[in-house]
Protein backbone atom coordinates (compact mmCIF):
# COMPACT_ATOMS: atom_id res chain seq x y z
CA UNK A 1 0.00 0.00 0.00
CA UNK A 2 0.88 3.54 0.57
CA UNK A 3 3.62 2.37 3.02
CA UNK A 4 5.72 1.20 -0.29
CA UNK A 5 5.51 4.22 -1.68
CA UNK A 6 9.26 6.01 -2.36
CA UNK A 7 8.89 9.31 -1.32
CA UNK A 8 11.89 11.35 -1.80
CA UNK A 9 12.07 15.30 -0.70
CA UNK A 10 14.46 17.64 -1.95
CA UNK A 11 15.77 19.95 0.86
CA UNK A 12 15.78 20.21 4.69
CA UNK A 13 14.14 23.60 5.22
CA UNK A 14 11.04 23.98 7.25
CA UNK A 15 8.66 22.91 4.24
CA UNK A 16 10.60 19.59 3.86
CA UNK A 17 10.51 19.13 7.27
CA UNK A 18 6.85 19.87 7.83
CA UNK A 19 6.13 17.24 4.78
CA UNK A 20 8.04 14.36 5.98
CA UNK A 21 6.78 14.78 9.38
CA UNK A 22 3.10 14.33 8.00
CA UNK A 23 3.62 11.66 5.52
CA UNK A 24 5.26 9.33 8.24
CA UNK A 25 2.72 10.38 10.81
CA UNK A 26 0.26 8.74 7.66
CA UNK A 27 2.29 5.36 7.50
CA UNK A 28 4.81 6.06 5.01
CA UNK A 29 7.65 4.00 4.97
CA UNK A 30 10.26 5.10 2.79
CA UNK A 31 10.67 8.78 3.05
CA UNK A 32 13.45 10.51 2.54
CA UNK A 33 15.23 14.28 2.99
CA UNK A 34 17.92 14.60 0.69
CA UNK A 35 19.76 18.39 1.54
CA UNK A 36 22.48 20.35 -0.01
CA UNK A 37 24.20 21.07 3.16
CA UNK A 38 25.40 19.86 5.99
CA UNK A 39 22.35 21.49 8.13
CA UNK A 40 18.74 21.36 8.66
CA UNK A 41 16.61 24.59 8.32
CA UNK A 42 17.51 26.26 5.46
CA UNK A 43 16.12 30.17 5.83
CA UNK A 44 15.70 28.72 9.48
CA UNK A 45 19.47 29.66 10.85
CA UNK A 46 20.19 30.46 14.34
CA UNK A 47 24.23 32.13 14.72
CA UNK A 48 26.50 33.80 17.10
CA UNK A 49 27.88 37.09 17.74
CA UNK A 50 30.25 36.68 20.34
CA UNK A 51 27.63 34.46 23.15
CA UNK A 52 24.74 35.75 21.81
CA UNK A 53 22.53 34.53 19.51
CA UNK A 54 20.85 36.19 16.26
CA UNK A 55 18.58 35.58 13.86
CA UNK A 56 20.62 34.78 10.48
CA UNK A 57 17.29 33.92 8.41
CA UNK A 58 13.90 34.33 9.50
CA UNK A 59 13.04 36.52 12.60
CA UNK A 60 9.42 36.58 13.91
CA UNK A 61 6.25 34.63 13.72
CA UNK A 62 4.45 36.81 11.88
CA UNK A 63 0.92 37.07 13.47
CA UNK A 64 1.17 34.36 16.17
CA UNK A 65 -2.18 33.06 16.92
CA UNK A 66 -4.65 29.73 16.72
CA UNK A 67 -3.93 29.67 13.01
CA UNK A 68 -0.54 30.36 12.67
CA UNK A 69 0.97 26.96 12.55
CA UNK A 70 4.45 28.03 13.86
CA UNK A 71 3.08 29.39 16.92
CA UNK A 72 1.31 26.39 17.69
CA UNK A 73 4.20 24.34 17.51
CA UNK A 74 6.75 26.50 19.23
CA UNK A 75 3.94 26.94 22.05
CA UNK A 76 3.94 22.87 22.07
CA UNK A 77 8.11 22.52 22.38
CA UNK A 78 7.95 25.03 24.58
CA UNK A 79 10.11 27.84 22.54
CA UNK A 80 8.05 31.02 23.50
CA UNK A 81 8.75 33.45 26.22
CA UNK A 82 5.02 33.60 28.93
CA UNK A 83 4.51 37.12 27.08
CA UNK A 84 3.95 35.78 23.81
CA UNK A 85 1.56 33.25 24.94
CA UNK A 86 -0.96 35.68 26.56
CA UNK A 87 -4.31 36.03 25.07
CA UNK A 88 -4.10 40.18 24.62
CA UNK A 89 -1.10 39.40 22.62
CA UNK A 90 -2.42 36.76 19.78
CA UNK A 91 -5.93 38.94 19.84
CA UNK A 92 -3.62 42.59 18.28
CA UNK A 93 -4.23 43.29 14.91
CA UNK A 94 -1.50 45.09 13.11
CA UNK A 95 -1.75 44.12 9.90
CA UNK A 96 1.54 43.34 9.78
CA UNK A 97 3.07 46.60 10.50
CA UNK A 98 4.67 46.72 13.95
CA UNK A 99 3.90 49.80 16.65
CA UNK A 100 7.66 50.12 17.82
CA UNK A 101 8.90 53.23 19.67
CA UNK A 102 11.20 54.85 17.04
CA UNK A 103 13.52 57.41 16.81
CA UNK A 104 14.46 59.18 13.26
CA UNK A 105 18.08 60.71 12.77
CA UNK A 106 19.24 63.03 9.57
CA UNK A 107 21.94 62.62 7.22
CA UNK A 108 22.74 66.16 8.76
CA UNK A 109 23.59 64.77 12.07
CA UNK A 110 20.60 65.59 14.34
CA UNK A 111 17.39 63.74 15.70
CA UNK A 112 14.27 64.54 13.95
CA UNK A 113 10.92 65.14 16.28
CA UNK A 114 7.99 62.65 16.23
CA UNK A 115 5.88 65.70 15.49
CA UNK A 116 7.48 66.33 12.20
CA UNK A 117 7.36 63.18 11.15
CA UNK A 118 3.79 61.81 11.62
CA UNK A 119 1.93 63.34 8.87
CA UNK A 120 4.45 61.79 6.70
CA UNK A 121 4.16 58.13 8.64
CA UNK A 122 0.14 58.41 8.48
CA UNK A 123 -0.03 59.51 5.15
CA UNK A 124 2.66 56.31 3.78
CA UNK A 125 -0.07 53.41 5.92
CA UNK A 126 -2.71 55.08 4.61
CA UNK A 127 -1.63 54.48 1.14
CA UNK A 128 -0.03 51.17 1.70
CA UNK A 129 -3.02 49.67 3.13
CA UNK A 130 -5.07 51.30 0.94
CA UNK A 131 -2.26 49.18 -2.01
CA UNK A 132 -3.39 45.83 0.00
CA UNK A 133 -7.16 46.22 -0.63
CA UNK A 134 -7.09 47.41 -3.99
CA UNK A 135 -8.19 44.66 -6.14
CA UNK A 136 -6.90 43.29 -9.03
CA UNK A 137 -8.80 44.61 -11.97
CA UNK A 138 -7.94 44.69 -15.61
CA UNK A 139 -6.38 47.45 -17.26
CA UNK A 140 -5.33 48.78 -13.70
CA UNK A 141 -3.92 52.41 -13.74
CA UNK A 142 -0.99 51.42 -11.51
CA UNK A 143 1.88 49.18 -12.96
CA UNK A 144 3.54 48.73 -9.70
CA UNK A 145 3.10 49.39 -5.74
CA UNK A 146 5.72 52.01 -6.21
CA UNK A 147 4.40 53.89 -8.84
CA UNK A 148 1.19 53.58 -7.23
CA UNK A 149 2.51 55.45 -4.09
CA UNK A 150 4.84 58.01 -5.89
CA UNK A 151 1.88 59.38 -7.48
CA UNK A 152 -0.35 59.52 -4.63
CA UNK A 153 2.66 60.96 -2.12
CA UNK A 154 3.33 63.72 -4.74
CA UNK A 155 -0.15 64.17 -5.24
CA UNK A 156 -0.79 64.61 -1.38
CA UNK A 157 1.89 67.03 -0.93
CA UNK A 158 1.14 69.33 -3.62
CA UNK A 159 -2.52 69.48 -2.95
CA UNK A 160 -2.38 68.79 1.21
CA UNK A 161 1.16 70.17 2.31
CA UNK A 162 1.21 73.31 0.48
CA UNK A 163 0.88 75.82 2.79
CA UNK A 164 3.56 73.91 4.72
CA UNK A 165 6.84 75.06 4.52
CA UNK A 166 9.52 74.12 2.17
CA UNK A 167 11.73 72.62 4.20
CA UNK A 168 9.15 71.01 6.49
CA UNK A 169 7.51 69.46 3.29
CA UNK A 170 10.91 68.06 1.94
CA UNK A 171 12.15 66.60 5.22
CA UNK A 172 8.51 64.91 5.02
CA UNK A 173 9.08 63.77 1.76
CA UNK A 174 12.85 62.06 2.51
CA UNK A 175 10.95 60.27 5.56
CA UNK A 176 8.75 58.46 2.91
CA UNK A 177 12.11 57.67 0.83
CA UNK A 178 12.99 55.95 4.13
CA UNK A 179 9.56 54.22 4.29
CA UNK A 180 9.96 53.34 0.74
CA UNK A 181 13.03 51.49 2.21
CA UNK A 182 11.45 49.70 4.88
CA UNK A 183 8.60 48.41 2.65
CA UNK A 184 11.00 47.00 0.00
CA UNK A 185 12.87 45.02 3.30
CA UNK A 186 9.11 43.89 4.14
CA UNK A 187 8.58 42.66 0.75
CA UNK A 188 12.10 41.29 -0.28
CA UNK A 189 12.47 43.27 -3.29
CA UNK A 190 15.07 45.29 -5.03
CA UNK A 191 12.55 48.34 -5.51
CA UNK A 192 8.63 48.82 -4.79
CA UNK A 193 9.10 49.71 -8.33
CA UNK A 194 9.29 45.88 -8.88
CA UNK A 195 6.35 44.68 -6.74
CA UNK A 196 2.58 44.17 -8.75
CA UNK A 197 0.11 46.31 -7.38
CA UNK A 198 -2.76 43.91 -8.56
CA UNK A 199 -1.25 41.16 -6.66
CA UNK A 200 0.03 43.17 -3.75
CA UNK A 201 -3.31 42.16 -1.56
CA UNK A 202 -2.71 38.62 -1.99
CA UNK A 203 -0.51 38.59 0.96
CA UNK A 204 -2.95 37.83 4.33
CA UNK A 205 -1.95 38.81 7.92
CA UNK A 206 -2.15 36.93 10.72
CA UNK A 207 -3.53 38.76 13.82
CA UNK A 208 -1.47 38.31 17.00
CA UNK A 209 1.87 40.49 17.90
CA UNK A 210 4.75 39.17 16.09
CA UNK A 211 7.05 37.57 18.22
CA UNK A 212 10.72 35.50 18.84
CA UNK A 213 11.82 32.98 19.67
CA UNK A 214 14.46 33.43 22.98
CA UNK A 215 16.44 30.07 22.12
CA UNK A 216 16.34 30.63 18.34
CA UNK A 217 14.25 30.19 15.74
CA UNK A 218 16.41 27.11 15.01
CA UNK A 219 14.50 25.26 18.08
CA UNK A 220 11.69 24.68 15.80
CA UNK A 221 13.45 22.72 13.22
CA UNK A 222 15.61 20.79 15.94
CA UNK A 223 12.17 19.75 17.28
CA UNK A 224 10.43 18.65 14.55
CA UNK A 225 14.06 16.71 13.56
CA UNK A 226 14.31 14.71 16.49
CA UNK A 227 10.67 13.31 16.17
CA UNK A 228 11.57 11.91 12.85
CA UNK A 229 12.89 8.41 12.28
CA UNK A 230 16.90 8.15 12.64
CA UNK A 231 18.42 8.57 9.44
CA UNK A 232 15.63 9.94 7.27
CA UNK A 233 17.42 13.25 6.21
CA UNK A 234 21.02 12.57 4.13
CA UNK A 235 23.11 15.48 4.69
CA UNK A 236 25.55 17.16 1.90
CA UNK A 237 23.37 15.32 -0.81
CA UNK A 238 22.91 18.15 -3.20
CA UNK A 239 20.25 17.19 -6.12
CA UNK A 240 21.70 17.80 -9.81
CA UNK A 241 18.81 16.65 -11.80
CA UNK A 242 14.85 15.32 -11.37
CA UNK A 243 14.29 12.94 -14.58
CA UNK A 244 10.29 12.32 -13.94
CA UNK A 245 8.01 10.59 -16.90
CA UNK A 246 11.09 8.12 -17.24
CA UNK A 247 8.92 5.12 -18.71
CA UNK A 248 11.97 2.47 -18.06
CA UNK A 249 11.47 1.52 -14.60
CA UNK A 250 8.84 0.57 -11.93
CA UNK A 251 9.24 3.94 -10.11
CA UNK A 252 8.73 6.89 -12.78
CA UNK A 253 10.87 9.56 -10.82
CA UNK A 254 14.69 9.32 -11.34
CA UNK A 255 17.12 11.70 -8.96
CA UNK A 256 20.46 12.34 -9.89
CA UNK A 257 23.04 13.14 -6.91
CA UNK A 258 26.72 13.71 -7.36
CA UNK A 259 27.74 10.03 -8.51
CA UNK A 260 24.60 8.85 -7.34
CA UNK A 261 20.95 7.64 -8.71
CA UNK A 262 17.80 7.45 -6.28
CA UNK A 263 14.44 6.21 -7.98
CA UNK A 264 11.05 7.20 -6.60
CA UNK A 265 7.49 7.22 -6.72
CA UNK A 266 7.13 10.80 -5.88
CA UNK A 267 9.56 14.12 -5.23
CA UNK A 268 8.66 16.74 -3.74
CA UNK A 269 10.72 19.52 -4.39
CA UNK A 270 11.00 22.12 -1.60
CA UNK A 271 14.10 24.25 -3.20
CA UNK A 272 13.77 28.17 -3.06
CA UNK A 273 12.39 29.90 -5.42
CA UNK A 274 15.65 32.02 -6.34
CA UNK A 275 17.54 28.48 -7.01
CA UNK A 276 14.73 27.62 -8.94
CA UNK A 277 15.14 30.69 -11.19
CA UNK A 278 18.73 29.56 -11.50
CA UNK A 279 18.69 25.94 -11.88
CA UNK A 280 15.62 25.33 -13.27
CA UNK A 281 17.04 24.18 -16.72
CA UNK A 282 19.11 21.48 -15.50
CA UNK A 283 17.38 20.35 -12.37
CA UNK A 284 14.28 18.69 -14.49
CA UNK A 285 14.53 16.61 -17.22
CA UNK A 286 12.52 16.95 -19.23
CA UNK A 287 12.37 20.38 -18.60
CA UNK A 288 9.01 22.11 -16.81
CA UNK A 289 6.29 22.53 -18.74
CA UNK A 290 6.23 26.40 -20.35
CA UNK A 291 3.23 28.05 -18.37
CA UNK A 292 5.05 26.73 -15.32
CA UNK A 293 9.05 27.76 -16.18
CA UNK A 294 7.17 31.43 -17.19
CA UNK A 295 5.32 31.67 -13.50
CA UNK A 296 9.16 31.06 -11.88
CA UNK A 297 10.75 33.59 -13.82
CA UNK A 298 7.61 36.37 -13.19
CA UNK A 299 7.42 35.81 -9.85
CA UNK A 300 9.79 37.84 -7.53
CA UNK A 301 12.58 36.78 -5.51
CA UNK A 302 14.37 39.13 -3.84
CA UNK A 303 17.20 39.94 -1.43
CA UNK A 304 17.15 41.31 2.41
CA UNK A 305 20.02 40.99 4.53
CA UNK A 306 20.63 41.88 8.18
CA UNK A 307 23.79 42.97 9.21
CA UNK A 308 24.21 43.17 13.29
CA UNK A 309 26.06 45.53 15.03
CA UNK A 310 27.49 45.28 18.44
CA UNK A 311 28.45 48.06 21.17
CA UNK A 312 30.21 48.40 24.21
CA UNK A 313 27.49 50.70 25.31
CA UNK A 314 24.06 51.95 23.92
CA UNK A 315 24.06 55.60 21.96
CA UNK A 316 20.19 55.13 21.47
CA UNK A 317 17.75 55.43 24.59
CA UNK A 318 16.69 52.65 26.53
CA UNK A 319 12.86 52.61 25.14
CA UNK A 320 14.08 53.12 21.97
CA UNK A 321 12.95 50.20 19.80
CA UNK A 322 13.27 51.30 15.81
CA UNK A 323 16.29 53.46 14.49
CA UNK A 324 15.31 55.21 11.14
CA UNK A 325 18.23 56.78 8.71
CA UNK A 326 16.69 59.48 6.58
CA UNK A 327 18.82 61.32 4.08
CA UNK A 328 17.90 65.14 3.75
CA UNK A 329 18.49 64.68 -0.26
CA UNK A 330 15.73 62.10 -0.84
CA UNK A 331 12.91 64.23 -1.95
CA UNK A 332 12.49 62.53 -4.78
CA UNK A 333 10.72 59.54 -3.31
CA UNK A 334 13.34 57.71 -3.58
CA UNK A 335 14.14 53.55 -2.64
CA UNK A 336 17.21 53.20 -5.03
CA UNK A 337 20.39 54.28 -5.07
CA UNK A 338 22.32 56.42 -7.60
CA UNK A 339 25.12 54.79 -7.66
CA UNK A 340 25.44 51.11 -6.10
CA UNK A 341 28.95 50.81 -5.35
CA UNK A 342 29.79 54.41 -4.04
CA UNK A 343 26.54 54.82 -2.21
CA UNK A 344 25.09 51.22 -1.46
CA UNK A 345 24.97 52.32 2.57
CA UNK A 346 21.93 54.87 1.74
CA UNK A 347 19.51 51.59 1.14
CA UNK A 348 19.93 50.48 4.83
CA UNK A 349 16.63 52.10 6.46
CA UNK A 350 17.78 52.11 9.73
CA UNK A 351 18.33 49.69 12.79
CA UNK A 352 16.08 47.53 15.10
CA UNK A 353 16.90 47.19 18.81
CA UNK A 354 17.06 43.65 19.95
CA UNK A 355 15.30 43.07 23.30
CA UNK A 356 15.58 42.81 26.13
CA UNK A 357 19.24 44.27 26.92
CA UNK A 358 19.67 41.34 29.42
CA UNK A 359 19.61 38.86 26.86
CA UNK A 360 21.08 40.80 23.59
CA UNK A 361 23.80 43.08 25.16
CA UNK A 362 23.84 46.19 23.52
CA UNK A 363 22.85 44.81 19.84
CA UNK A 364 21.77 46.76 16.44
CA UNK A 365 20.06 44.83 13.87
CA UNK A 366 20.30 46.95 10.29
CA UNK A 367 18.66 45.84 7.28
CA UNK A 368 18.97 46.28 3.80
CA UNK A 369 17.27 45.26 0.72
CA UNK A 370 17.94 44.45 -2.87
CA UNK A 371 21.27 45.18 -5.28
CA UNK A 372 22.37 47.54 -2.73
CA UNK A 373 22.34 44.73 -0.23
CA UNK A 374 23.94 41.98 -2.91
CA UNK A 375 26.59 44.46 -3.21
CA UNK A 376 27.53 44.80 0.20
CA UNK A 377 27.75 40.77 0.27
CA UNK A 378 30.69 41.21 -1.55
CA UNK A 379 32.54 43.30 0.55
CA UNK A 380 34.91 42.07 3.35
CA UNK A 381 33.78 42.40 6.72
CA UNK A 382 36.42 45.29 7.48
CA UNK A 383 34.37 47.38 4.57
CA UNK A 384 31.02 46.74 5.70
CA UNK A 385 32.11 48.08 9.71
CA UNK A 386 33.87 50.97 8.39
CA UNK A 387 30.75 51.87 6.19
CA UNK A 388 28.59 51.41 9.20
CA UNK A 389 30.52 53.52 11.59
CA UNK A 390 31.11 56.20 9.39
CA UNK A 391 26.93 56.29 8.85
CA UNK A 392 26.30 56.10 12.02
CA UNK A 393 28.76 58.87 13.09
CA UNK A 394 27.16 61.02 10.80
CA UNK A 395 23.90 60.69 11.42
CA UNK A 396 24.15 61.09 15.02
CA UNK A 397 26.73 63.89 14.62
CA UNK A 398 28.65 61.82 17.48
CA UNK A 399 32.31 61.30 16.02
CA UNK A 400 33.31 58.53 18.16
CA UNK A 401 31.10 56.30 18.52
CA UNK A 402 32.38 52.61 17.08
CA UNK A 403 30.97 49.25 16.99
CA UNK A 404 32.92 46.01 19.21
CA UNK A 405 31.95 43.91 16.36
CA UNK A 406 29.57 43.53 13.30
CA UNK A 407 28.03 39.80 11.39
CA UNK A 408 25.75 40.00 8.39
CA UNK A 409 23.79 37.62 6.41
CA UNK A 410 24.52 37.00 2.93
CA UNK A 411 21.61 35.27 1.74
CA UNK A 412 22.20 36.22 -2.58
CA UNK A 413 25.74 34.54 -2.55
CA UNK A 414 24.03 31.47 -0.53
CA UNK A 415 24.76 28.78 -3.29
CA UNK A 416 21.27 26.93 -2.52
CA UNK A 417 18.87 29.77 -1.82
CA UNK A 418 20.05 32.52 -3.92
CA UNK A 419 18.46 35.88 -2.66
CA UNK A 420 15.95 35.78 0.44
CA UNK A 421 12.24 35.53 0.21
CA UNK A 422 9.67 35.52 -3.08
CA UNK A 423 7.14 38.35 -4.31
CA UNK A 424 5.06 38.95 -6.76
CA UNK A 425 6.58 40.91 -8.99
CA UNK A 426 5.02 43.21 -11.59
CA UNK A 427 3.05 41.70 -14.06
CA UNK A 428 2.11 38.50 -11.36
CA UNK A 429 -1.22 37.12 -10.62
CA UNK A 430 -3.11 34.54 -8.41
CA UNK A 431 -2.51 32.34 -11.44
CA UNK A 432 1.43 32.32 -10.88
CA UNK A 433 1.16 30.79 -7.57
CA UNK A 434 -1.12 28.27 -8.92
CA UNK A 435 1.37 27.19 -11.95
CA UNK A 436 4.21 26.98 -9.56
CA UNK A 437 2.50 23.99 -7.00
CA UNK A 438 1.06 22.61 -10.07
CA UNK A 439 2.38 18.89 -9.54
CA UNK A 440 3.69 17.26 -12.45
CA UNK A 441 2.84 15.75 -15.00
CA UNK A 442 0.41 18.41 -15.27
CA UNK A 443 -3.47 17.61 -15.01
CA UNK A 444 -4.74 15.93 -18.13
CA UNK A 445 -1.60 13.70 -18.64
CA UNK A 446 -1.72 10.35 -19.56
CA UNK A 447 1.52 9.13 -17.35
CA UNK A 448 1.85 8.56 -13.23
CA UNK A 449 0.25 11.17 -11.42
CA UNK A 450 1.78 13.28 -8.94
CA UNK A 451 5.50 12.36 -9.67
CA UNK A 452 6.90 15.70 -8.91
CA UNK A 453 5.76 17.90 -6.28
CA UNK A 454 6.32 21.52 -5.37
CA UNK A 455 6.41 22.99 -1.63
CA UNK A 456 8.32 25.69 -0.04
CA UNK A 457 7.24 29.35 0.95
CA UNK A 458 6.93 30.80 -2.60
CA UNK A 459 3.88 28.02 -3.35
CA UNK A 460 1.58 29.33 -0.98
CA UNK A 461 -1.29 31.59 -2.03
CA UNK A 462 -1.64 34.16 1.16
CA UNK A 463 1.41 33.19 3.35
CA UNK A 464 4.26 33.09 0.58
CA UNK A 465 7.93 34.67 2.35
CA UNK A 466 6.95 33.49 5.79
CA UNK A 467 7.87 30.52 7.70
CA UNK A 468 4.24 29.44 8.41
CA UNK A 469 3.24 30.01 4.49
CA UNK A 470 6.20 27.28 4.21
CA UNK A 471 5.11 24.76 6.93
CA UNK A 472 1.22 24.37 5.51
CA UNK A 473 2.81 24.47 1.94
CA UNK A 474 5.04 20.71 3.37
CA UNK A 475 1.76 19.89 5.13
CA UNK A 476 -0.17 20.39 1.65
CA UNK A 477 1.91 18.12 -0.76
CA UNK A 478 2.06 15.28 2.03
CA UNK A 479 -1.52 15.60 1.99
CA UNK A 480 -1.89 15.54 -1.85
CA UNK A 481 -0.05 11.98 -0.98
CA UNK A 482 -2.17 11.22 1.18
CA UNK A 483 -5.42 12.12 -0.37
CA UNK A 484 -4.22 10.23 -3.89
CA UNK A 485 -3.10 6.83 -2.02
CA UNK A 486 -6.40 6.89 -0.29
CA UNK A 487 -8.58 7.16 -3.25
CA UNK A 488 -7.03 4.77 -5.61
CA UNK A 489 -7.50 0.78 -5.87
CA UNK A 490 -5.41 -1.53 -3.81
CA UNK A 491 -4.00 -2.49 -7.45
CA UNK A 492 -2.76 0.41 -8.30
CA UNK A 493 -0.26 0.50 -5.41
CA UNK A 494 3.16 0.38 -5.99
CA UNK A 495 4.61 -2.55 -5.81
CA UNK A 496 7.16 -2.88 -2.97
C1 LIG B 1 9.01 34.48 8.81
C2 LIG B 1 10.46 36.26 9.50
N1 LIG B 1 12.27 36.97 7.98
C3 LIG B 1 14.51 37.13 7.03
C4 LIG B 1 15.49 36.67 6.17
C5 LIG B 1 15.22 35.54 5.35
C6 LIG B 1 13.98 34.93 5.39
N2 LIG B 1 11.71 34.79 6.37
P1 LIG B 1 14.33 26.84 2.79
O1 LIG B 1 15.18 27.71 1.95
O2 LIG B 1 14.37 27.08 4.24
O3 LIG B 1 14.69 25.31 2.54
C7 LIG B 1 15.11 24.82 1.29
C8 LIG B 1 16.23 23.82 1.50
O4 LIG B 1 16.59 23.25 0.23
C9 LIG B 1 17.52 24.42 2.06
O5 LIG B 1 17.92 23.73 3.21
C10 LIG B 1 18.53 24.25 0.91
O6 LIG B 1 19.85 24.04 1.37
C11 LIG B 1 17.98 23.04 0.20
N3 LIG B 1 18.40 22.90 -1.21
C12 LIG B 1 18.49 23.85 -2.15
N4 LIG B 1 18.87 23.31 -3.33
C13 LIG B 1 19.03 21.98 -3.11
C14 LIG B 1 19.39 20.89 -3.94
N5 LIG B 1 19.70 21.05 -5.24
N6 LIG B 1 19.45 19.64 -3.40
C15 LIG B 1 19.14 19.44 -2.08
N7 LIG B 1 18.79 20.44 -1.27
C16 LIG B 1 18.72 21.71 -1.77
N8 LIG B 1 9.75 34.31 7.67
O7 LIG B 1 8.01 33.83 9.01
N9 LIG B 1 9.39 35.45 9.71
O8 LIG B 1 10.76 37.09 10.35
C17 LIG B 1 11.21 36.10 8.31
C18 LIG B 1 13.26 36.50 7.08
C19 LIG B 1 16.79 37.35 6.13
C20 LIG B 1 16.26 34.99 4.43
C21 LIG B 1 12.96 35.41 6.27
C22 LIG B 1 10.88 35.07 7.43
C23 LIG B 1 11.31 33.78 5.38
C24 LIG B 1 11.49 32.34 5.88
O9 LIG B 1 12.78 32.16 6.37
C25 LIG B 1 11.24 31.38 4.73
O10 LIG B 1 9.99 31.66 4.13
C26 LIG B 1 11.22 29.90 5.14
O11 LIG B 1 12.20 29.59 6.09
C27 LIG B 1 11.39 29.06 3.89
O12 LIG B 1 11.34 27.67 4.15
P2 LIG B 1 11.44 26.65 2.94
O13 LIG B 1 11.46 25.30 3.52
O14 LIG B 1 10.41 26.99 1.94
O15 LIG B 1 12.84 26.98 2.22
C28 LIG B 1 2.04 43.12 1.81
C29 LIG B 1 2.99 42.20 1.66
C30 LIG B 1 4.14 41.73 2.05
C31 LIG B 1 4.65 40.39 1.72
N10 LIG B 1 5.68 39.92 2.60
C32 LIG B 1 5.57 40.24 3.97
C33 LIG B 1 6.02 39.14 4.84
C34 LIG B 1 7.27 39.47 5.50
C35 LIG B 1 8.30 38.42 5.23
N11 LIG B 1 9.21 38.54 6.26
C36 LIG B 1 10.37 38.23 6.34
C37 LIG B 1 11.05 38.84 7.31
C38 LIG B 1 12.01 38.34 7.96
C39 LIG B 1 12.70 39.41 8.65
Amino acid sequence: GHRDAKVVIIGCGIAGIAAAQKLVKAGFHHVRILEATGRSGGRIKTGRIGDKIVEIGANWIHGPCEENPVFCLARQYGLLDPEALKPENQALDVRGHLPWVPRFFSSSGRELNAEDILPAQKLFLELINESSDFQSQRGEPWPSVGDFLRAQVQQHAAEKWKDVDEATRSLRLCVISNMLKVECCVNGTHSMDEVSMGAFGLYKTLPGLDCTFPGGYEGLTQNLIEELPAGLVTYNKPVRCVNWNSAKSAEPVMIECDGQKLVADHVIVTVPLGYLKKHHSTLFHPPLPLHKLLSVQRLGFGTNNKIFVEFDSPWWDADCEVIFFVWDDEDAVVDQVPDVQTSWIKKLFGFTVLKPTERHGHLLCGWISGHESEYMETLSEQQVTDAITQLIRRFTGNPIITPRRILRSQWFHDPWTCGSYSNLGKGCSEQDLDNLMEPLPPKGSKSQPLQVLFAGEATHHCYFSTVHGAVLTGWREADRLISHYSLITPSEFPKS
